[in-house]
């Protein structure tokens, strides 16, 4: 499906139309992948639009600036703003949004320090990211045949453009053969994670996960899981998984901020435990929804909602002029 049109999209300080959001053919990052980017959901709750750990986005954000030594040209607290006005002028509920720090439009050459830091804030909304019928049956996914990207290579605590044409090898991969997904492995041969999503895997109601150090993003997702996990009483353990034990995992699941919790049914066409969503699998999944959804306490203050001071002014105006 091509994009659809939004109202506005955020640059450099602006809301711009969406049809005037361009760019010069000559901008570095199209050229060497000098970007860094975020992917966040802006849920509906009881309470209003409210945003999923924005703040720990927008630090992943900043962190992966500064690892390429790139200092964002905005305050913290103005970049948060900014967010929170894009929903609010696309007049969105459940959406998603892309946030992206790149090297614009000066010269060419991979030196980029002449470059401008340039961002750019879109929202849109976006359905379920592997289908609706795995997010309660599973998915079916192989293992790639592409390796996730070396230590000291591609950093993968940045999440950077360039380390998506990985994903993308990954990903197209696994589509051409009637996957839903890939699930790479890290260069030693330990699992690491799937194209956009981290790796869970359940065996005796444990729940093991791969360190930080197997060439995962340090997902947000990944992290909620674990907090949520324990808190329901499941011991969560993040150490190194040999490819095999996908193969005699009872359960596994990707998380994303895009995939959610998705449940996977097979891995290289070897059923996974009873080859559908396990228990664990769909207790998970009803935490995780009624947190985002607000239907249980905000214990973490994990949702900023997008409508007080002067956005909840501005709307109440504009419901009003209807
Ligand atoms: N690993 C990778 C490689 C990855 O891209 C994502 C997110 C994750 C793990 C999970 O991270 P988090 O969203 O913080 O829980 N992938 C984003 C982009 C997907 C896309 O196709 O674009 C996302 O889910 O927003």
């Amino acid at each position: 499906m091509p994009f659809e049109e939004v109202k506005k999209i955020w640059m450099n300080g602006r809301l711009v139309d969406f049809a005037d959001a361009k760019i010069h053919v000559l901008t570095h990052a199209l050229h060497y992948g000098s970007g860094l980017f975020e992917g966040i959901r802006c849920y509906q709750t009881k309470n209003g639009p409210a945003v999923f750990r924005l703040d720990e986005h927008l630090r992943r954000l900043y962190d992966s600036c500064r690892i390429y030594r790139m200092e964002v040209p905005y305050s913290f607290a103005d970049f948060k703003n900014a967010m929170l006005d894009v929903i609010a002028a696309n007049e969105f509920d459940d959406c998603y949004l892309r946030p992206l720090v790149y090297r614009g439009f000066h010269s060419l050459g991979v030196n980029p320090a002449n470059c401008p830091i340039d961002v750019m804030i879109a929202a849109w909304v976006w359905g379920k990211y592997l289908g609706a019928e795995g997010f309660e049956k599973g998915v079916d996914v192989r293992v790639s045949s592409w390796n996730r990207m070396a230590p000291n290579t591609f950093p993968a605590l940045a999440k950077a453009t360039a380390n998506y044409m990985n994903s993308i090898l990954i990903r197209a991969e696994a589509a051409a053969e009637g996957y839903a997904e890939g699930i790479a492995l890290d260069v030693s041969g330990y699992v690491s994670e799937g194209s956009g999503e981290n790796v869970f895997l359940v065996r005796d109601n444990r729940i093991l996960t791969p360190p930080l150090g197997a060439s995962v993003l340090a997902g947000i997702t990944r992290d909620t899981i674990i907090r949520l996990a324990r808190d329901l009483g499941f011991e969560v353990v993040e150490t190194l998984i040999p490819r095999e034990a996908l193969y005699i995992a009872d359960e596994l699941f990707l998380t994303g901020t895009a995939a959610e919790v998705t449940p996977v049914r097979s891995v290289d066409k070897i059923p996974v435990g009873a080859g559908r969503r396990g228990p664990v699998t769909e207790r998970i999944q009803k935490e995780y929804f009624a947190y985002i959804g607000g239907e249980i306490p905000d214990r973490f203050s994990w949702l900023t909602p997008v409508y007080t001071g002067k956005r909840a002014e501005m709307r109440k105006a504009a419901l009003a002029a209807r």
